[in-house]
């Protein structure tokens, strides 16, 4: 028998512990129970201060969850869910998590053998179910009452953190399903001693390729880039076409209207060489470009499963490295200084406000009023949140308009953003941003975490609105441009030729919940920006989870 009267208890215990000791800090947990075992285990190691646990009722809010944790650590989170239904919501995050290359370790407890096949309650096929999205399966027979060897648990969470880590393969999530017979549980008699935390080595260091100097070069960098690819263009003297969530939005070089300078023959026209970093997908010009039959890509391989290659016919490499002489400025300040007479917006004429003639002084303060009654639109909206965000805080864009209009808009700024571009779906934003902000807080950031989505999006995911009882509340401010329905689909052509009330009925999907009632549900506190000093106020940094509604017109 086991020593502690359950041997599911026992081996969760000790797969807990060792993976706390590769160096696991985070866990998420939806109830359940086949698999209360791994629970309570998470809760005593909880207590014992080696991790952070959060429970959500909800497994797909518990997936993104833990997407947003591992966003933000870069180290593997587990999650634990129970069997059946419970384990197939947590697709969307997996899914999301392989195309970005998002190290997750699902714990997905299920029937032992014997139960199996025979119509048992909430017992299906668990090993597959998310096909080649996850990178590492093993289905674990349940732990039986003569023990287990005392080297297993260990073997096995080694074998998944590499895995999840991205070791041997690219970086993403992997499943261990663990069988549990019962005792389904029993008291956790002691924790392991956990060594301090030692990772996994190894991993081959990447090959770097030296680049020769070219003229006629762009630096194109999506989301996931990172700042190497700002690096990059510098060397090069390259324009710097950079994503608004691909980290390498900044520097001397950025060309921030690059959708228009793209499709003109004196600036895209001319270009021969691009080197692709991360997955670009805000614009249609960038894709157009690299299927250029005259365009050499190179493609620098970056975190997710896939590498972005829209010609099928670029060349992939590890990391680049450029060892020429410091660039020429011309190629790429032309590129910059025409994007800014591009983005250039006239300020309205209003009076010196240091002159002592009265009626002017009247007349500024008239005209400083009436820009702050001046209801919101989208660039203003964006531009607000941007210009309030600092490198301490987060910044998290949901998909849809409002990241496109910021993408087209912002000026450089380095400051940390993040965006699911995977498969840019609108599920799970509110999870991963919340991820996001408990992990940057838990290492000591003071800032806020913003989060900018529509309304629509906010809707999908309102269920991650609700806490584990107990846990501490995020500076989480989540900003929702409410134009009463999916806008984005007004741009299709189909907007033009599709019966009104169907497109409306089936497309634009309009809503008009009471966005501050379901605030106060989750006991969040609300503001209503109907202008722009409104605007400017409410962005103001939070001390607990906010919403603050925009409402912004449907054109
Ligand atoms: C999970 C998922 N379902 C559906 C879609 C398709 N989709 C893309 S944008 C969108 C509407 C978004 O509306 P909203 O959040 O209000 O943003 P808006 O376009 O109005 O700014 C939908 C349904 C998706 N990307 N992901
Ligand atoms: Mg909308």
């Amino acid at each position: 028998m086991s020593p502690g009267g359950s041997p599911a208890t026992d081996f969760s215990v000790a797969l807990l512990g060792e993976f706390i000791a590769l160096g696991v800090r985070d866990i998420v947990l939806s109830p359940g129970a086949r698999s209360q075992a791994l629970a309570l285990a998470a809760a005593e190691f909880e207590l014992a201060g080696l991790v952070r646990l959060r429970v959500r009722i909800d497994e797909r809010v518990g997936g993104f969850l833990a997407l947003g944790l591992a966003v933000e650590t870069r180290m593997p989170v587990l999650v634990i869910t129970t069997s059946g239904t419970a384990v197939a919501n947590l697709h969307p995050a997996v899914l999301e998590a392989h195309h970005s290359g998002v190290p997750l370790i699902l714990l997905t407890a299920d029937r032992p053998e014997e139960l199996r096949g025979i119509g048992s309650n909430q017992t299906t096929d668990q090993l597959g179910i998310f096909g080649p999205a996850v990178h590492f399966v093993r289905d674990v027979a349940a732990p039986s009452s003569t023990g287990f060897s005392p080297e297993y648990p260990g073997e096995l969470a080694h074998e998944a953190f590499a895995a999840a880590a991205g070791h041997s393969s690219p970086a993403g999530p992997v499943q261990l399903n663990l069988a549990f017979r019962e005792p389904l549980s029993a008291a956790v008699a002691t924790l392991p001693v956990v060594a301090a935390a030692n990772g996994v080595s190894g991993g081959r260091p990447p090959r770097v390729t030296e680049l020769a100097a070219a003229p006629e070069t762009i630096v194109i960098a999506g989301q996931g880039a990172g700042p190497g690819a700002e690096v990059l263009a510098r060397e090069l003297g390259a324009p710097l076409i950079a994503e608004v969530a691909s980290g390498a939005r900044f520097g001397p070089n950025l060309v921030v209207a690059y959708r228009e300078l793209l499709a003109d023959r004196e600036f895209g026209g001319r270009v021969r060489r691009a080197i692709v970093f991360g997955h670009p997908t805000l614009s249609r010009e960038v894709p157009a470009l690299l299927q250029r039959s005259d365009i050499e890509t190179i493609v620098v391989r970056g975190p997710g499963f896939e590498d972005y290659d829209p010609a099928r016919r670029a060349t992939h490499i590890d990391a680049t490295r450029y060892n020429g002489e410091p660039a020429e400025r011309a190629w790429a300040g032309s590129w910059v200084h025409a994007s800014r007479a591009l983005l250039e917006v006239r300020g309205t004429e209003t009076p010196d406000p240091r002159t002592d003639d009265r009626l002017a002084v009247a007349e500024f303060a008239r005209a400083q009023l009436a820009v702050f009654r001046e209801s919101v639109t989208r660039r203003m909206l964006v531009e607000a949140v941007w210009r309030v965000t600092w490198p301490h805080d987060r910044l998290v864009f949901g998909a849809s308009r409002l990241v496109r209009d910021a993408d087209r808009a912002v000026p450089g700024k380095a400051i940390p953003v993040h965006a699911n571009r995977g498969l840019a779906g609108i599920d799970g934003t509110i999870a991963t941003a919340t991820g996001i902000a408990l992990a940057s807080e838990a290492s000591g950031s003071a800032g806020t975490t913003r989060v900018l989505l529509g309304d629509l999006t906010l809707l999908h995911d309102a269920g991650s609105m609700l806490y584990g009882g107990g846990e501490p509340r995020p500076r989480l401010q989540v900003i929702v441009g409410n134009d009463g329905g999916g806008t984005i689909f007004d741009a299709l052509e189909v907007a033009q030729t599709a019966p009104a009330g169907s497109f409306d009925r089936v497309l634009y999907t309009p809503q008009s919940v009471d966005f501050r009632a379901l605030a106060e549900a989750y006991g969040w506190d609300y503001r209503l920006a109907g202008n722009r000093g409104e605007l400017d106020e409410a962005l103001a940094p939070c001390e607990r989870p906010t919403l603050v509604e925009v409402p912004l017109s449907r054109g």
